[in-house]
């Protein structure tokens, strides 16, 4: 069966500033969290524990971010070979400390601004539509140490100014925007999406949740300046998107897992995409303890700026059951949950599920019917140079047709999907695990976990499935 996927459908890869860029210490940018997270296995454990240090150590850890794939200096030949592939957007974040080094200054960092200038107008030569993740992870280490991170209400101007400066100067070369990656990821690693560390247990749900107030509250406000700074942009939130299966038909379960997708799946889409905290969130505000710091006219500032679409990462569903045995915890994926017996999993323990991709599709846009984007999606897997220079990613191409079919029939079900962009396009930093080895790339990259590599690029088999299949506009998978 062929898909028809709509004319002008947006194809094409995803990356973060943070995770390829490397030049961390360049053209004056500042330091920001990712910069100071290691490498390797002691990343996961880091990120999921209580009171880290943010401080570099070179004696004890790598530090693979710091040079990423140096794209900030390789973006002309990056940029040549996703135009091969014939993409037609390209999502890339701004690194917040590049434009403002420390993040409560009040004139930006020329250098910076002047940085993704180029990079934007090299995309504009090949007619490549940049869309731009505003902060993905990257909240600048002094607005982590001095301020709190995003539990401190002053981020919230000082992400104004920001938006406002990168608004008024890419107005003319970007339309599309989002405003926080993965913004329900907060409450999971309030780290990674909120720039703090939680002192312990008790605190983590009340500060992330009040974080998560403050980037509500600076989320809404991108929007409506956005609008008016670029009245023809269109300015979208980013979900993590996990569909949640019960574990089985005891009732009980049922409501446990409907309960835990309202909270993990809806939560932030409901208050960004409606404008109002969900129904469900006093009641579980009142049986956690938590209590919100919502000033006078924060809710109508929420209720004015939602945004125009919801883009999502889906990498894999959850299976849920109310009470678990000791063996079943940890068995499922990163984001919790118990294994499902009908799935496989990655090399990493992600279970593969492409038709939970319909499934998100079909319930964020039966929820909300509002346009969505798949801003992430995709395998990491090893993978292996051979003899001839070759890389063989079968299992790369075999995931991603999958889940395009899965695309396919939810277009075919009436939902509104305007894009995809696959992750990690050019092989990258892995977010959680600190890894090159974790890759995702259409394109190879020579470079290693031990930091060796010289960094050159090498088209793999996928690269050439992508091109064919959006040459034919999603027609030959
Ligand atoms: C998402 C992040 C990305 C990315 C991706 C893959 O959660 O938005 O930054 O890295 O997951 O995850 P990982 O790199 O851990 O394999």
């Amino acid at each position: 069966m062929t898909y028809q996927f709509p004319d002008g459908f947006l194809w094409g890869g995803a990356t973060a500033a943070n995770q390829f860029e490397g030049a961390y210490n360049e053209g004056g940018k500042g330091l920001n969290l990712a910069d100071v997270l290691p490498g390797g296995k002691e990343r996961l454990a880091l990120l999921s524990s209580t009171g880290f240090d943010f401080e570099i150590d070179k004696s004890k850890y790598s530090y693979p971010n710091h040079e990423g794939i140096d794209f900030y200096h390789r973006y002309k030949e990056d940029i040549a070979l996703f135009a091969e592939m014939g993409f037609k957007v390209f999502r890339l974040s701004i690194a917040w400390s590049r434009i403002f080094p420390n993040g409560d200054e009040t004139e930006p960092n020329e250098e910076g601004l002047a940085f993704y200038d180029r990079v934007f107008d090299e995309l504009q030569k090949y007619g490549i539509e940049p869309l731009v993740t505003i902060a993905h992870y990257e909240t600048p280490l002094h607005l982590t140490k001095e301020y709190g991170g995003w539990r401190n209400r002053q981020l919230v101007e000082f992400f104004d100014r920001y938006v406002e400066t990168i608004f008024t100067r890419y107005k003319d070369k970007v339309k599309y925007w989002l405003t926080f990656n993965e913004i329900n990821g907060a409450t999971h690693m309030p780290l990674m999406g909120l720039g703090f560390s939680p002192e312990n247990e008790k605190t983590r749900l009340q500060d992330s949740f009040q974080g998560l107030h403050h980037q509500f509250l600076a989320s809404a406000r991108a929007v409506k300046k956005g609008h008016e700074i670029i009245p023809d942009s269109q300015i979208g939130c980013m979900l993590l998107y996990a569909p949640v299966y019960s574990f089985d038909s005891n009732p009980e379960n049922v409501m446990h897992a409907r309960r835990e997708a309202d909270l993990f799946n809806f939560f932030c889409g409901d208050v960004q995409v409606r404008g109002e905290y969900p129904y469900f969130a006093n009641r579980y505000f009142k049986e956690h303890d938590i209590k919100l710091d919502i000033k006078e006219g924060d809710l109508a500032e929420i209720k004015e700026g939602t945004v125009d679409f919801i883009s999502f990462s889906y990498y894999m569903s959850r299976t849920d059951k109310k009470e678990k045995t000791p063996e079943e915890i940890g068995q499922g994926n990163l984001i919790g949950g118990v294994k499902n017996p009908f799935l496989k999993a990655s090399d990493w323990g992600w279970e593969i599920d492409p038709v939970g991709l319909r499934i998100a599709l079909n319930e964020l846009y039966g929820r909300y019917q509002v346009p969505l984007m798949i801003v992430e999606n995709g395998l990491g897997a090893y993978d292996k140079v051979e003899a001839d220079g070759s890389i063989q990613d079968d299992y790369r191409i075999d995931y991603l047709r999958e889940h395009i079919k899965q695309m396919g029939e939810a277009i075919e079900d009436g939902v509104d999907l305007i894009g995809y962009t696959s992750w990690g396009c050019i092989d990258l930093v892995s977010a959680s695990s600190g890894q090159y080895s974790k890759r995702y790339g259409f394109i190879y990259v020579d470079k290693h976990d031990d930091g060796s590599g010289t960094l050159e690029r090498k088209r793999k088999k996928s690269f050439y499935w992508y091109k064919d299949l959006i040459d034919s506009n999603g027609k030959q998978l």
